[in-house]
């Protein structure tokens, strides 16, 4: 595909400021070593806001090809709201991407539909890609509608987008009963969500954005299944969890996908 892959990893609350600091050297330096070649495919990941500022002065100094950014964002701008950080903060931080919508954040926090509609809003304004996380749980898939229940997701989302924002726009199809568990979605499964996503943003859109649409996979991504996934003609890369605090396994990813 002319799409460029992106490997993403969402550290969700793990690694303090200085863990992320060794972490980041360690895996530039691996990638370093493999000759890693970052315009065939891009190197995300998702730190803790607290780690971000350390992030961004180690990839300033060391003039490094790796993006980060954010698990989640606020949706207004700036003013009395303890606890949250807006997407102007983060975009000034140099982050590139922001996760929107994770089940993790649907379930423990009260984000519902028009919440994440509004965040997606909040990360483009700031000139920030979001990545918007939809996926199936297990009773949906026992019913047999994931397909539908994933594309359902996405189009509730981008309805009210303009053409030139939903280009901006990274899909991560992310199974809910994959998350954490080591169940793996099959190729064949993954491929077919990427498919149905893609086909409803075309026909919302045109071939031009779906064409050009990152969709990830997400869902316990190893180095074990990494390279079959990647063989979806739609699939565009992984968002990864667990796999992506470990810094060889990490590395082993990108080089994959
Ligand atoms: C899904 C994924 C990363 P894991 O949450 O977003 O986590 O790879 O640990 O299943």
């Amino acid at each position: 595909a002319s799409r460029t892959p992106l490997v993403a990893g969402n550290w969700k609350m793990n690694f303090d400021h200085l863990e992320a600091t060794y972490f980041v050297q360690k895996l530039a330096w691996l990638l370093r070593d493999a000759h890693f070649d970052f315009r065939r495919c891009e190197v995300a990941l998702m730190p803790a806001f607290t780690a971000l500022r350390s992030v961004q002065v180690l990839v300033e100094a060391d003039d490094l090809k790796i993006r980060y950014g954010a698990q989640a964002v606020s949706v207004t701008s700036q003013g009395a709201f303890t606890g949250d950080v807006s997407a102007d903060m983060l975009s000034r931080l140099g982050c590139s991407y922001v996760i929107v919508g994770h089940s993790e954040r649907r379930k423990y926090h009260p984000e519902d539909d028009a919440n994440i509609v509004d965040q997606v809003r909040a990360v483009l304004a700031a000139g920030m890609r979001p990545i918007l996380c939809v996926g199936e749980s297990f009773e949906e898939r026992r019913q047999g509608i994931e397909l539908e229940f994933a594309v359902g997701q996405v189009h509730d989302v981008t309805r009210d987008l303009s053409d030139e924002d939903a280009a901006k726009l990274i899909v991560a199809y992310e199974p809910v009963w994959a998350i954490g568990t080591g169940m793996v979605a099959t190729p064949d499964s993954a491929q077919q969500a990427a498919h149905a996503i893609r086909g409803s943003i075309r026909e919302q859109f045109g071939p031009a954005v779906a064409n050009g649409m990152r969709i990830l996979y997400g869902g316990s991504v190893t180095s074990r299944n990494a390279s079959q996934l990647i063989e979806g003609a739609d699939v565009d890369g992984f968002l990864v969890g667990g796999a992506s605090l470990d810094a060889d396994e990490y590395a082993k990813i990108c080089r994959l996908a």
